[in-house]
């Protein structure tokens, strides 16, 4: 399954976070890392503390959803993620935007990510590894970015 997994961290050190995720994700069992994006720097949305750095990763994976969704939450634990409230700032946040075309909604699990559609720090990184790509039930992201272009983002690399 082609999934692609949303990475964002603004505690810490966030460039440092992010890029060891991305050689996280690669490890994962039966999973190869097909593409990502560069690293951009994002101002918080519902969300408060410093600037994020966000990326997008495109796997290759026989994980299940369930265990792919086991397997992120192993790698925020392994960054000392802490979750003191919602959209609290954080070490690593990994959220899989996307599984195939497959629609999940589960207590534990929405897939497409609900609001991923809103969001210039997914959008713009998925753009960049996924141009052609339709978010099942949404619609093209490239036709959504300009409607986020109000979010303060920068590409880094
Ligand atoms: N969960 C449900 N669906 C999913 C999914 N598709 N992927 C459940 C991953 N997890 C999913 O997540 C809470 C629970 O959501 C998980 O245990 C899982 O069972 P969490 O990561 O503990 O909590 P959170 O991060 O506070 O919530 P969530 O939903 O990830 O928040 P958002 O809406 O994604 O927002 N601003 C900038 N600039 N950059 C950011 O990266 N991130 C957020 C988080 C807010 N503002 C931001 C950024
Ligand atoms: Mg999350």
């Amino acid at each position: 399954m082609i999934a692609y997994i949303g990475i964002g961290a603004n505690l810490g050190d966030p460039r440092a976070n992010v890029e060891e995720a991305l050689i996280r994700l690669s490890a994962l069992p039966a999973t190869a890392l097909l593409a990502r994006s560069s690293l951009w720097k994002t101002a918080p949305i519902d969300s408060s503390g410093d600037d994020y750095i966000n990326a997008v990763a495109c796997i290759d994976t026989a994980l299940a959803a369930p265990a792919l969704l086991e397997a992120i939450r192993a790698i925020e634990l392994a960054h000392g993620r802490e979750r003191p409230y919602r959209n609290a700032p954080r070490t690593l946040d990994l959220d899989i935007l996307l599984y195939g075309d497959v629609r999940i909604d589960t207590p534990d699990l929405s897939v497409p990510h609900p609001r991923m559609h809103q969001r210039a720090f997914v959008l713009a990184p998925l753009c960049e590894i996924a141009p052609n790509l339709v978010i099942a039930g949404v619609g093209a992201a490239a036709a959504l970015l300009p409607l986020v272009a109000d979010q303060a983002i920068e590409r880094l690399d």
